[in-house]
């Protein structure tokens, strides 16, 4: 190339890397998934996942995570430092091209893969592009060096400042709130769960957490550390620790098999529900794929050569089906690929074929030898199956039933629910009530042309602790189905849900603001995440919060959500206001109830979201255990929830 061409091609080169940063601020949902609260805290892991890396290529094993006063976030890594020397391509140190430049990313050399990676993989380059200040300082050759940048522009070229012989990286970023304009607050157990996760995804890294935002009692700053030195067998247990197990042992199994890195670990409980998470390159893979299916197939296969051999099963007078060997099961499968391809519509589903017999095999092994050294446990699991096999046979009959209710014809609507005139599902909404007298109250208090009233009665049934066809045969739940239009079966999947006919793209589960409310919530929250997550997932979820206060002072009145409200408003009011605290919606008139939950001019409608499926599990599993929740706690916990637009 002529030094003309070459000034050119540089250039170029440089315009496109500024149009790539542009690109990304002008289109950040592309890069991020959403400016929400979920893409504010992926740049978090997108950073991490950088220090991951290097984790997993040996050069480190300590990452710190720091929430700071003013939610900036900074992370630190003893890594080897990113490279500061000068990148002859582009002119400027690495540091630069490595935060500036889009799809730079990681590492420059392919052979090494980048093993971890956000969900979209895409560098913290985006992470830089979207935050109103970034500073890097890598420890590197014995020096100190920094860099700071302004919406993903440099503010001076690469400097050193100090001499240390330690290595590592600092980026400290401050998320730009013209992007991120819903919030900029980070949420510390969102974090602290990745993080935890991560721990156990990629043993022998300590990860600490640190929020400089709250203190504790003893007046330090809220922090965690999470370490794993057995990684997904130590992770089971955490996750099925509220179960109760029919085996005491971890069957687990990490290798490599094919060339791909397979990591297995299972357990089983005494429960009915199937929990599999699986995950590539530390990223869950919710819609499961390729990795799921080997694992499926290796169990059984395995399970039923072993026990078709033992005997056991000579008696039962029907086909054992592949369900019937994951009834109690909690499994975790991780797997490494070089170039993982995701589909499905989340991008959450792994597509590359070559990874299910790889997985296959290695589920095969750990276990042909698993039940041969313990014959006990085989028992123990193949006595299971059986009965998940006999349950399911009854199972299918309710399940039957539920199918067959068509909503649309006459009279196939349940008798409680009131509904509303507009035909078009994705304009109305569905209030689920809880008790016949607020369902009274709301049903007055409606707007009966888009909005529909279902009262289910006292507490539904606690899912998680009953079998499949005690659950289908329920009448509260059979009601929500049919009201819903929601059916089991679709044509490629027999058990998936079908949700082409939902009536209603709102749901809204509307309970008392007290402990018993609260408890009914999570009943009812823990019956969609298990058995309509599909709708969970289309964001068709939400819970209405009633207020807690009306504060009256002469002819003023005005609802408060909370005490802090409360208080203002009192004191807006110039004080001594009189005030009522509502103990349940019936406490409420209908009028009340519609200017304050329904109406959706005033009403604050929470959407639930599942912020970390595996946690999800963990947790729903732990609530409907025998204590009652405190109130409301969990739902901060473990759902993000957005203050909509209506
Ligand atoms: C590019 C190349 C190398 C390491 C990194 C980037 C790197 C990035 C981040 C981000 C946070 N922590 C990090 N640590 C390292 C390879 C370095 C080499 O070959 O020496």
């Amino acid at each position: 190339m002529s030094e003309e061409a070459n000034k050119k091609q540089y250039s170029a080169d440089s315009i496109q890397a500024l149009e790539g940063m542009e690109h990304v601020r002008m289109r950040p949902s592309m890069y991020i998934g959403d400016v929400g609260v979920r893409g504010l805290h992926h740049l978090v892991y997108e950073v991490v996942d950088n220090s991951i890396d290097e984790a997993m290529a040996g050069y480190c094993d300590k990452i710190e995570v720091t929430i700071n006063e003013d939610n900036s976030i900074t992370t630190e890594d003893n890594g080897r430092g990113i490279p500061v020397d000068l990148h002859k391509k582009e002119g400027v140190s690495a540091l630069e091209v490595v935060m500036t430049k889009i799809g730079a990313g990681g590492k420059f050399d392919k052979d090494s893969y980048k093993v971890s990676g956000g969900l979209h993989g895409v560098g913290v380059s985006c992470v830089n592009a979207l935050s109103t200040r970034l500073k890097a300082t890598v420890y590197r050759d014995g020096k100190i060096w920094e860099q700071e940048y302004e919406r993903g522009k440099s503010l001076y070229p690469v400097k050193s400042v100090g001499e240390s012989k330690e290595t590592g990286t600092i980026v400290t970023f401050v998320p730009d709130d013209t992007i991120f304009t819903q919030t900029t607050e980070y949420n510390y157990d969102t974090l602290s769960n990745r993080m935890r996760e991560l721990a156990y995804l990629n043993k022998g890294i300590t990860i600490k957490l640190t929020d400089k935002r709250n203190k504790d009692e003893k007046g330090e700053f809220i922090s965690e550390t999470f370490h794993s030195e057995e990684g997904l067998k130590e992770f089971i247990k955490f996750l099925d620790g509220n179960r109760e197990p029919l085996i005491q042992n971890v069957v687990s199994m990490e290798g490599e098999k094919n060339g791909i890195p397979v990591e297995v670990a299972m357990v089983y409980n005494t429960g009915y529900s199937e929990n599999l998470h699986s995950y590539v390159n530390n990223i869950n893979t919710h819609e499961g794929g390729t990795h799921l299916s080997g694992f499926r197939r290796g169990l059984t296969t395995t399970l039923k050569k072993y026990a078709d051999n033992s005997g056991m099963l000579d008696k039962l007078k029907f086909e054992i089906s592949g369900d019937d060997f994951r009834e109690g099961l909690t499994a975790i499968v991780s797997v490494k690929v070089a170039e993982p391809q995701f589909e499905g519509q989340t991008k959450t589903k792994l597509g590359n074929r070559e990874v299910t017999s790889a997985v296959s095999q290695a589920v095969s092994e750990m276990l042909t030898d698993y039940l041969e050294e313990n014959p006990d446990d085989a028992k123990q699991i193949v006595e299971k199956v059986k009965l998940a096999a006999q349950a399911r046979h009854a199972a299918a009959k309710a399940r039957e039933m539920v199918q067959r209710k068509n909503p649309m014809s006459v009279g196939g609507l349940p008798g409680k629910l009131s509904d509303c005139s507009e035909q078009d599902p994705t304009k109305c909404e569905v209030f689920l009530v809880e008790g016949d007298s607020a369902g009274g109250t709301a049903k007055q208090g409606r707007d009966r042309n888009f909005q529909a009233i279902l009262p289910l009665r006292g507490k539904i049934l606690n899912v998680e602790k009953a079998m499949q066809h005690k659950v289908f045969e329920n009448e509260e739940i059979k009601n929500i189905y049919t009201a819903l239009g929601v059916t089991i079966g679709t044509e490629e999947d027999s058990k998936a849900l079908n949700l082409e006919k939902l009536r209603y793209h709102k749901v809204v589960i509307m309970c008392d603001a007290d402990v018993d409310g609260s408890h009914i919530e999570t009943l009812i929250l823990t019956f969609f995440f298990r058995y309509m997550r599909e709708l969970i997932e289309g964001g068709h979820v939400y819970i209405a919060t009633p207020p807690l206060y009306l504060v009256k002072k002469g002819a003023k009145k005005r609802y408060a959500w909370n005490d802090k409200e409360r208080d203002a408003i009192n004191a807006e009011m110039g004080g001594g206001a009189g005030i009522q605290r509502y103990k349940g919606l019936g406490e409420m008139n209908a009028e009340q109830l519609w200017d304050t939950t329904m109406n959706p001019d005033f009403r604050k409608l929470r959407q639930v979201q599942i912020d970390n499926a595996t946690e999800s599990d963990r947790i729903f599993s732990m609530l409907m255990g025998d204590e009652v929740p405190p109130r409301r706690e969990f739902i901060e916990k473990n759902a993000v929830y957005a203050n909509i637009d209506v």
